[in-house]
């Protein structure tokens, strides 16, 4: 990368300059950081008139366009597009192949070209020059999509205020800079949060793919340069004719912003599709048929990008079954791919899903390197293996990947996830780049020598320049594409990061949340500071020191569900036994996990005077009382992180309220709901946590707070009209390990007389919001109804959980309600009991396989937890 600029010096003396002129409008979000609101000062700036585009490349008049509609709408400035230099001052697009046309003469193009007529691939140079007397502001870029770059570039710095360099450039890290969807033909998305799939729906691609070029476009703006559009579990017929012709469509709509298509495939594609008596790799006929079919596709999508592959891993076929190695599998993809220049990103994530948890031996983060290292030099050129960015799956936390390491003659690619799966699926905010800015930095110190995560996939330390980064993203049909507003900034950063991996994370949030929410001052240093913290505070109340995830590892990923990672062959195993918790991964006692490090690496995590605590648990087995570096004996901290994370998530709410006015309703409200929503959420997880350490290491917090609530009333304790009492499993996720249910038609109450002070209180009541059903709650005081409300909220995931349990659990807090001793405080509710409901899931909108795998009964008991009593403030009653 290099990075060269006058025009970032003074960001933060133009913020105050800049103060965002009022922002009345409502917003949906569809725009995310490409709203191009009309700054403040507009004409400072000053610029040309004219945009001359050299060339009639259809990228390049896209970027005149974008760059005429982005100046009119941030400065009001009308520019006409032309294709010639008049004798006046002109912003001139260019890329290196017409740049002799337009500046004849020697002197004139030495001038505007200086050095570096050998501008690399992708990159792009912006002048600010005069010229006898002539404004003129040059792009001049290696390619048209480089054009397009440089312009997204410009009108991000207008859009910030910050003035225009008189020399700046830039160039991308690494070629693949993709992101992948997991899309499936008939519209649902594995792991998307968002709503249907805006290329597929009922097995087609849809006829209607505006929603996909305006993602395109928001891709081309953060330098994103290709796009899998399909799910890695890939759908077995994809590769049939009729469809292939209709990702062409795709491809069309990608191709004005300089993204490729690419397609995850299955392996067993030339039995599923071409009818053929076997997948091996190395069979002839197999070969020829994926030449064939590849040849096919580059005859619709001359410029597709590649393949992704997953193979031999969670019930995926693959070569294993003739015998066969990843190796072999690739290359005959590679070889049929290559005379096109198309790649095949062949994924590290190749385990064995059945594994014995009797065997202490046994370890799911050993297969990355088990599977992948002795191949090392036998892939051809045009592989790349994609690797996650921890040994099991995206969590919260892990160590970095050894593979990464093992890896030193095959170009690699990071794997991350901006779809949220297991860090609150876009219902909780966590910045991610935290936590990917952590991965990269990692330095691995192969033989003992620099080698930084993000110099190893950019092709530095080992010479491999063709791999890079990956994304998997799932936007969906909702406007706004991610759900929560805050969760594009984790699109926005993965795009700043593979483009730069060295991009301060303070710089990328600024820049963000200036696009998104305007340069108003104290709206930029209240989101950037939630932002910055989010990530360590998810992992605060979710499962700190390197627990892994302990989300409901066999339902969605969304809430806790502690013990589902133990004890079957999935392998997420943290061992949580009476004597202590961890998994030992030492190279002397345990799997021998840690040995797959390089040594200075493996040294560290092998000692436990080395350890860093928060890794702790992933590497040792350690007991409940262990002392970490900080002090603390590791269950305290583990109580005490929980109370400081959840207390964190709550003050997002008055942060949040702070703002109110400052930016447009529709947004402010929608985001309010959802830092609502967490706040309420982040305390079911803080006492699942809790409680459920509490009882395995039978020690209490020394600070009296776990299973003590004095404010809470729980509701199988309160007098009960109509409502029953039931278990919750797992018991960790409902107040007491109980809740109450309600089945008479009419309703049932719930009352209690209160001996608190008189004075004024916020009462929280934790109930369960069963997707589907829409119950209805009200809660009155001496007879008086103070709130109503129903339960109606599709939590997420999109799809039926039928249980009271960790991902169902939601609350709703009532503020400022006067309250006196002898009052008696009754909740009322009236369940929803639609025979609908009860006989199956299409009534709740689900369709296809989904819907016919579930058929749950989704009638809705008003179901109640309990009732929190808190103080009146700001902070929802914890
Ligand atoms: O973590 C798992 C997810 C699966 C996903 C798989 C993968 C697409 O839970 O939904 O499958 O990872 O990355 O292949």
């Amino acid at each position: 990368m290099r990075c060269s600029s006058v025009w970032f010096k003074s960001v933060a003396s133009f913020a105050l300059l800049f103060a965002s002129a009022a922002i009345a409008r409502a917003e949906d979000g569809s725009v995310a950081w490409l709203r191009y609101a009309r700054i403040a000062n507009p004409e400072k700036y000053s610029l040309p008139k004219r945009i001359v585009v050299a060339g009639t490349d259809p990228v390049s008049r896209n970027a005149a366009a974008e760059l005429a509609k982005g100046l009119q709408s941030e400065l009001g400035l009308t520019t006409t597009i032309t294709d010639t230099l008049a004798d006046q001052g002109a912003i001139i697009l260019t890329n290196l192949q017409v740049l002799a046309k337009l500046l004849p003469t020697p002197a004139q193009a030495e001038a505007v070209l200086g050095a570096a007529v050998d501008l690399p691939p992708e990159s792009y140079k912006i002048h600010s020059l005069q010229m006898q007397g002539r404004k003129y502001l040059v792009v001049q870029a290696a390619s048209p999509t480089a054009e397009l770059y440089a312009v997204f570039h410009i009108l991000e710095e207008i859009e910030q205020g910050n003035p225009l360099p008189t020399f700046f450039s830039s160039t991308p890290s690494a070629p693949i800079r993709w992101v992948d969807e997991w899309d499936n033909l008939n519209g649902t998305i594995e792991r998307g949060y968002a709503g249907p799939s805006i290329f597929f729906e009922n097995g087609h691609v849809r006829q209607d793919l505006t929603r996909a070029g305006k993602y395109a476009r928001l891709l081309a703006s953060i330098g994103i340069n290709g796009c899998n559009v399909n799910n890695v579990n890939a759908d077995l017929d994809l590769l049939t004719t009729e469809h292939i012709k209709e990702f062409a469509r795709i491809a069309d709509v990608f191709r004005p912003w300089g993204v490729k298509l690419a397609l995850s495939i299955d392996l067993t594609s030339p039995q599923t599709v071409g009818g053929l008596d076997t997948f091996d790799p190395l069979d002839p006929k197999v070969i020829s048929w994926w030449q064939q079919k590849v040849d096919e596709i580059y005859k619709l999508i001359p410029d597709f990008g590649g393949f992704t592959v997953k193979a031999d891993s969670e019930g995926r076929k693959g070569p294993s079954q003739y015998g066969r190695t990843p190796a072999d599998a690739a290359n005959v993809l590679a070889r049929a791919l290559a005379p096109h220049h198309g790649v095949v990103l062949y994924r590290g994530f190749v385990y064995n899903n059945h594994l014995d948890w009797h065997d202490l031996k046994a370890d799911r983060a050993r297969a990355g390197v088990d599977n992948f290292a002795s191949l090392d030099g036998k892939f051809e050129k045009n592989v790349i293996i994609q690797i996650k960015e921890g040994p099991i799956d995206f969590q919260a936390r892990e160590p970095v990947s050894p593979l990464f390491a093992a890896l030193r003659q095959t170009p690699q690619a990071l794997e991350v996830q901006t779809t949220q799966e297991y860090t609150g699926q876009q219902r909780h905010m966590v910045w991610l780049p935290s936590m990917w800015k952590w991965v990269l930095d990692t330095d691995m110190r192969v033989g003992g020598r620099p080698s930084h995560v993000k110099d190893i996939v950019t092709g530095k330390t080992f010479n491999q320049p063709t791999g890079g980064f990956v994304s998997v993203v799932n936007v969906g049909m909702e406007p706004n594409w991610l759900h929560h507003p805050m969760a594009m900034a984790n699109l926005y950063g993965y795009g700043k990061l593979a483009w730069n991996p060295d991009e301060p994370l303070e710089k990328i949030i600024d820049t963000w949340t200036r696009l998104t929410w305007g340069n108003d001052p104290e709206v930029v240093r209240t989101i950037d500071a939630m932002q910055l913290k989010s990530w360590h505070v998810y992992e605060s109340y979710t499962g700190p020191n390197g627990m892994g995830t302990l989300t409901n590892i066999l339902g969605y990923h969304f809430g806790p569900g502690i013990e589902s990672a133990e004890r079957n062959g999935w392998g997420q195993w943290f061992r949580g036994e009476k004597d202590g918790i961890g998994m030992d991964r030492t190279v002397a006692t345990g799997t021998g996990y840690i040995g797959q490090y390089p040594k200075e690496l493996a040294e560290k995590y092998e000692s436990l005077a080395s350890c860093p605590d928060d890794l702790l648990l992933f590497f040792h087995h350690v007991p409940y009382d262990y002392k970490l570096h900080s002090g603390k004996t590791l269950v305290q901290s583990i109580y005490d992180s929980h109370y400081e994370g959840a207390l964190a998530a709550a003050e997002y709410v008055p942060q949040w309220e702070s703002l109110k006015g400052k930016i447009d309703a529709e947004r402010y409200e929608k985001t309010l709901a959802l830092f609502e929503f967490q706040a309420g959420h982040a305390i079911v997880w803080r006492d699942a946590i809790n409680n459920w350490f509490r009882r395995i290491s039978g020690i209490d917090d020394a600070q009296g707070r776990v299973g003590h609530d004095p404010n809470r009333i729980e509701a199988e304790a309160m007098k009960t009209g109509g409502y029953k009492m039931v278990d919750v499993t797992p018991w960790e996720t409902g107040s007491g390990g109980r809740a109450v249910e309600c089945r008479e038609e009419k309703g049932c109450t719930l009352a209690t007389t209160l001996d608190k002070p008189a004075g004024t209180y916020d009462v929280a009541v934790q109930y369960f919001d069963i997707w589907g059903g829409v119950s209805t709650y009200t809660l009155s005081v001496n007879g008086a109804a103070v709130a109503t409300w129903k339960a109606d909220d599709k939590l997420p995931p999109a799809q039926a959980d039928p249980h009271l349990d960790g991902q169902t659990s939601t609350r709703r807090t009532i503020r400022h309600v006067a309250l006196k001793p002898g009052d008696v405080l009754e909740l009322r509710g009236v369940p929803d009991l639609r025979i609908g409901l009860f006989h199956g899931a299409q009534t709740a909108g689900l369709s296809g396989a989904q819907g016919l795998r579930m058929q749950p009964d989704l009638r809705e008991f008003a179901p109640v937890d309990y009732i929190e009593i808190g103080p009146d403030g700001p902070i929802t009653p914890q």
